[in-house]
């Protein structure tokens, strides 16, 4: 049996149970630019009442910096049009700056605009904003989410906006995340002793990405929640250093199965924190891989659960 990344992505089918994620999204998208941002605005404020995400060093504001400067001095109807830019993708100057940041300086981006919204220095709505009957019922969908998927919710709002270039950018000189807690150097996964595997997602709570990359197939593939396959190991590299980092990694139980070629499939459940909100957000997530019969990684899909009862969801179909 010879796999293709299309049929690896239909290892353990059952796991892809509908995730509120992308419905969510999808109504977002429906919405006036207004609403956009006031449901956006609204749901981070909301969600800020638990949980918020850690302060932004210094060391990652400075790529956002000049663009943030930019915006502070605006007048505020031609602040609220450049939020307005950035939610539509329009090509202009601010949106194309923003559009050339990397995942993590777009959130220190709005984290700071937040900032300055709660200072009263640039406002959040236009004034007089009175919210539809659109922007109150997604909200309350929001509000029903796990704070895992709000978070998901949120940054991947963040990601989608602005004017994108047709490179992706480079992290290269970007800090590192400070670990929150330290991460598990150990781990032990019920169920799985295959070395790759447990090999894995120890590196990645290193931060080890050389040695993660090492381990797929040169042709491997690694499918984040919500995205396509990244194949290579070149772009697999630079897809960890930009949004891997600082992630706690703390699976919990997996299944295993052989088959009649001698690769194996594997499903891994557990929690991943990322360095954004430290211990404070589990993330309910599951690993699924394809290793060849050499035990090597030809395709690992990470998959967002629907909700914790998915972490036992542990059958091979
Ligand atoms: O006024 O094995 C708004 C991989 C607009 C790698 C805002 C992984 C309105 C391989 C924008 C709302 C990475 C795939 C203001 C594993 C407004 C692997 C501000 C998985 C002020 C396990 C909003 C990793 C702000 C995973 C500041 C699953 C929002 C990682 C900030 C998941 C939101 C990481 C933040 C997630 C969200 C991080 C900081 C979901 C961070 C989310």
């Amino acid at each position: 049996m010879t796999f293709t990344i299309e049929s690896a992505q239909a290892i353990f089918s059952d796991t892809q149970v509908r995730s509120p994620i992308p419905a969510t999204i999808a109504q977002f998208e429906k919405l006036d630019v207004d609403d956009k941002l006031a449901l956006l605005w609204y749901a981070y404020t909301e969600m800020g009442r638990s949980i918020t995400p850690a302060a932004v060093g210094a060391a990652r504001l400075q790529f956002a910096e000049s663009l943030l400067h930019q915006i502070r001095h605006l007048s505020s109807s031609d602040q609220l049009q450049a939020m307005r830019d950035l939610a539509n993708r329009a090509e202009t100057p601010v949106s194309r700056s923003y559009g050339a940041f990397s995942v993590n300086t777009k959130l220190a981006f709005w984290y700071e605009l937040g900032e300055l919204m709660k200072q009263g220095i640039v406002a959040p709505v236009p004034s007089g904003y009175q919210m539809t009957a659109g922007v109150k019922a997604l909200l309350e969908t929001i509000q029903k989410l796990d704070a895992g998927q709000q978070i998901t919710v949120l940054r991947n709002a963040v990601v989608d906006m602005g004017f994108s270039p047709d490179v992706a950018p480079s992290t290269d000189k970007e800090p590192l995340f400070a670990r929150t807690a330290p991460a598990p150097t150990q781990i032990e996964v019920a169920g799985i002793t295959e070395p790759t595997i447990v090999s894995y997602l120890e590196a990645l709570n290193r931060d080890d990405f050389e040695t993660a990359v090492a381990l797929f197939t040169d042709d491997g593939a690694l499918q984040p929640p919500f995205q396509k396959p990244i194949v290579g190991h070149k772009a697999i590299a630079r897809y960890m250093r930009a949004e891997a980092q600082g992630l706690n990694i703390m699976p919990s139980q997996g299944i295993s199965d052989t088959l009649p070629d001698g690769s194996k499939q594997f499903k891994v459940t557990g929690i991943v924190q990322t360095p954004w909100f430290g211990v404070n957000v589990g993330m309910n997530v599951s690993w699924r891989f394809l290793l060849n019969p050499e035990g090597k990684i030809y395709f690992v899909a990470i998959d967002m659960l629907a909700s914790p009862q998915e972490l036992l969801n542990l059958s091979i179909v």
